[in-house]
């Protein structure tokens, strides 16, 4: 992987660095960076080159090809194994297509579009080319499945955390899944499980990110409800940088939630959640549920006062209200 470590020696130093210099570090020839850099240059790369000063990017497309999410990670297991393409029908589905093959821990499947973008209950995702960010990971947590539904959670605010933190959006947790900026929907998490009664074999976490416009119409249901990153900031954000802050940010909650457990994440979630406090209407398997949202509880279930002050546990449903 040249093109990977001469990518990301050019990334750290944002600056210019010379030929000599970018292949002692990438332990290659003079010949092999000359060669990354005109790899680079055919995918979009605008690259100076000044004499004696050596190499210096001027400008990045925004692409997410192997070498440039693998120069742009900083993570140690997750997207150790990588797999980067240009469509599929859905990244969770590969993602259990590799998983049952024995795709190790830590896989990151990631997509410049899904055809098949998929929801919650056969809903869909919509997942337009370049458009944003659609990436799964094969995580096998050594714990009871009764835990695995925690990792929505992990999740979510491992996401809204690069949200809030890197760019300053104010990102709200909706219960179960959901990251709204004012209302609107930002970004959509997807976690499936095979497991046996007492041993989990894999968990697919997929996470989907609006980044830029769409750029076609997706309907009057998506666009009513919908958000991106781009229009949030004001500026064109690059996505594989956004995937490494991302996954930065999941490595450390799901440390968290591995050695700590699970209250310091809900207790993040709880602050940061806009169902808590506010009266809700919640569809769920065995039919509408109205009250007061008043708690998440430790298996991420929310707790609903009804009108008699009867509290009721949801485990899975929709807030639709
Ligand atoms: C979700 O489902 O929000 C989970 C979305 C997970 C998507 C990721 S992308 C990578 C990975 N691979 C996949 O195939 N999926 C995961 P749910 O809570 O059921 O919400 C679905 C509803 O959100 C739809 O019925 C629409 O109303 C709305 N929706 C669809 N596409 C959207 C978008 N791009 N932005 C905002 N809302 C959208």
């Amino acid at each position: 992987m040249t093109t990977a470590l001469v990518l990301s020696e050019l990334i750290k130093a944002d600056t210019y660095v010379s030929g000599s210099r970018l292949a002692k570090k990438a332990g290659v020839s003079r010949n092999a960076v000359w060669k990354a850099i005109e790899r680079m240059r055919k995918d979009g790369y605008e690259i100076e080159a000044v004499p004696r000063r050596g190499y210096r990017i001027v400008s990045a497309p925004d692409s997410l090809r192997d070498y440039e999410v693998a120069a742009h990670l900083g993570t140690d297991e997750l997207g150790s194994g990588l797999y980067c393409l240009d469509s599929i029908d859905s990244t969770n589905l590969f993602a259990k297509r590799i998983a049952r093959e024995g795709a190790p821990h830590g896989t990151l499947v990631v997509a410049n579009e899904q055809t098949a973008g998929r929801g919650r209950l056969g809903r869909t995702w919509e997942s337009q080319p370049g458009t944003g960010l659609y990436f799964s990971l094969v995580l096998r947590p050594d714990l009871p499945p009764g835990d695995a539904p925690q990792l929505t959670t992990v999740a979510a605010v491992s996401v809204a955390s690069v949200l809030r933190d890197d760019y300053s959006v104010d990102a709200r947790l909706k219960w179960p899944n959901d990251i709204l900026v004012n209302g609107r929907k930002l970004c959509g998490i997807l976690v499936e499980m095979s497991c046996e009664l007492d041993r989990i074999h894999h968990i697919i976490v997929g996470i989907g990110i609006n980044v830029h416009a769409f750029v076609r119409d997706p309907g009057t249901d998506v666009s009513a409800i919908a958000v991106n990153l781009d229009e949030l900031i004001g500026a064109h954000v690059q996505r594989v940088r956004l995937l490494a802050s991302v996954l930065a940010s999941t490595e450390r909650y799901y440390r968290t939630w591995l050695n700590c457990g699970f209250a310091p994440i809900l207790a993040e979630a709880k602050a940061l959640s806009c169902t808590l406090g506010r009266s809700v209407s919640v569809s769920t398997p065995s039919g509408m549920v109205e009250g007061i949202a008043r708690d998440l509880d430790l298996s991420g279930a929310l707790v609903i006062e009804d009108s008699k002050g009867v509290y009721r546990k949801i485990y899975a449903g929709d807030v639709v209200a």
